[in-house]
């Protein structure tokens, strides 16, 4: 088993965010207030189950998810699609390929130095955010 991606975590570095925003049609208005969030990673596991809360001042995004199981996804406060996704390992990354209207969508989650890393991509756009581990929470 990889090292956990299990507890809080705050994001320390954000790049490309605005890109994937707008790889998945976020409005600028969306997009401004987005990009001044500081989010946070709440991930916690029970059993074969992972449950992954993106926390912000603005909104809270949660999803549950098995690993090889895939799911009905509703990105509800996001961009509000319906897709399907499968989360699987691939070594020591947590890896989501999300199917739907968006083209290459997904992302990959590992621990590299302590810290938690998250790629998201959609289409073209790569987005890359570093999460500190929050060891008061
Ligand atoms: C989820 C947001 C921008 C809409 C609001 C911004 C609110 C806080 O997919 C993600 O995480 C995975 C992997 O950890 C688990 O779900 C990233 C945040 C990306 C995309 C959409 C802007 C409006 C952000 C919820």
């Amino acid at each position: 088993m990889p090292a956990s991606l299990c507890g809080t975590w705050e994001m320390i570095s954000n790049v490309n965010f605005e890109g994937y925003m707008i790889a998945l049609g976020i409005s600028t208005y969306l997009r401004k207030i987005a990009m001044k969030l500081k989010l946070k990673k709440v991930i916690e596991q029970h059993g074969d189950k992972y449950v992954i809360k993106t926390i912000s001042a603005f909104r809270t995004y949660s999803v549950s998810i098995r690993v090889d199981d895939e799911f009905e996804e509703f990105t509800k406060g996001l961009d509000n699609r319906h897709v399907k996704s499968l989360v699987r390992w691939e070594g020591k990354k947590l890896v989501c390929t999300q199917t739907g209207e968006k083209k290459n969508r997904g992302w990959t989650h590992w621990i590299e130095d302590g810290k938690l890393h998250l790629e998201l991509h959609c289409e073209g756009q790569v987005c890359k955010q570093v999460f500190k581990k929050n060891v008061n929470e």
